[in-house]
């Protein structure tokens, strides 16, 4: 299933975040030295660039709005997202594996619909946060909270065809590492067919046997799985640079191990790196673990 080649495009926005700065994320990443990091993996990569994506300032977030509720930016988020999405079944139909750099959380709404669209696929999602809630549900109005339940057509977004993965069913979605979710939206998650896996089944189970039960779920029945890692998925402690930190979260030795199961299960077929804010950050180094946890999904090997 693993294609060869992996072909990198960033999102550059933070239309979805409250902080500003995780805009510069692809470039963060790429500074922290990809490439050459997936080339070590005996991945071949080809940078695609950036897809264009206006600055906040220009625009107002409020310029069109959705039917209920808040979703802030969503019109730039749809731009991106269509734009991102063109890019990604275009990698895919050229046999190379899609690797999105965000930009905040509402850019998967694009790899997601992107990748599922000429195939059936799975999810696992890999995040402090259920990313369910609508502009109904939301408490913020922030879309990077919204992109699994736009893309899974809950509630107001079975009507937001833009936003839609026709691929996907919520039977093939897993989010791991869950320790802040709201109330709104816990009702959400438990309402659908998603199977979750909060940081207390970590703690239980052992990361290895989760992340290899998530990708299953995925897996199951599918051409293939998208990943979106978020990194706050990990502890502030080793991601300090991410908008929303939360405290509890996955360590880099856990990390690696399901980034590993990911390469095991030699079932990706898409891949976000998401959420890494360069002004929040520490020297870089949340982007250079984002480079380093890719290259161990694209199967970096130790010896
Ligand atoms: N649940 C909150 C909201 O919807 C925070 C979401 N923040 C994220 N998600 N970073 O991954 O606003
Ligand atoms: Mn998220
Ligand atoms: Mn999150
Ligand atoms: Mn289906």
């Amino acid at each position: 299933m693993t294609a060869g080649s992996v072909r990198v495009v960033g999102a550059p926005t933070d239309y979805g975040a409250n902080r500003r700065g995780v805009d510069m994320g692809p470039s963060a990443i790429r500074y922290a030295g990809l490439a050459a990091e997936l080339e070590r993996a005996g991945r071949a990569v080809v940078d695609d660039g950036d897809v264009r994506a206006p600055r906040a300032e220009e625009r107002d977030p409020e310029a069109e709005r959705p039917a209920s509720g808040r979703a802030k930016f969503i019109r730039e988020t749809r731009e991106v997202a269509t734009r991102l999405a063109d890019r990604v079944a275009g990698a895919l139909a050229a046999d190379e594996l899609p690797l999105v750099l965000g930009g905040d959380h509402s850019v998967a709404i694009g790899s997601v619909t992107g990748s599922a669209r000429d195939a059936e696929i799975g999810a696992v999602w890999f995040d402090a946060h259920g990313d369910f809630n609508t502009p109904e549900t939301s408490p913020s109005g922030n879309v990077h909270g919204m992109p699994l339940a736009a893309v899974l057509g809950v509630g107001e977004f079975a009507d937001v065809e833009w936003a839609n993965a026709t691929g996907l069913d919520a039977s093939n979605v897993a989010i791991v590492g869950l320790r802040s979710v709201d109330e709104s939206e816990r009702f959400a998650i438990a309402d659908s067919d998603a199977t979750t896996f909060t940081m207390s089944d970590i703690d239980e189970r052992g990361i290895a046997s989760v992340a290899d039960d998530a990708l299953d779920v995925a897996a199951a029945g599918t051409d293939g799985v998208h990943v979106s890692l978020d990194l706050d998925w990990l502890d502030p402690r080793e991601a300090p640079g991410v908008g929303t930190p939360v405290r509890g979260g996955a360590t880099y030795r856990e990390a690696h191990t399901a980034m590993e199961t990911v390469a095991e299960c030699d079932c990706l077929r898409s891949l976000d790196l998401v959420e890494v804010n360069p002004i929040l950050d520490d020297r870089n180094e949340t982007a250079a673990l984002a480079t380093e946890l890719a290259a161990s999904a694209l199967g970096k090997q130790i010896l």
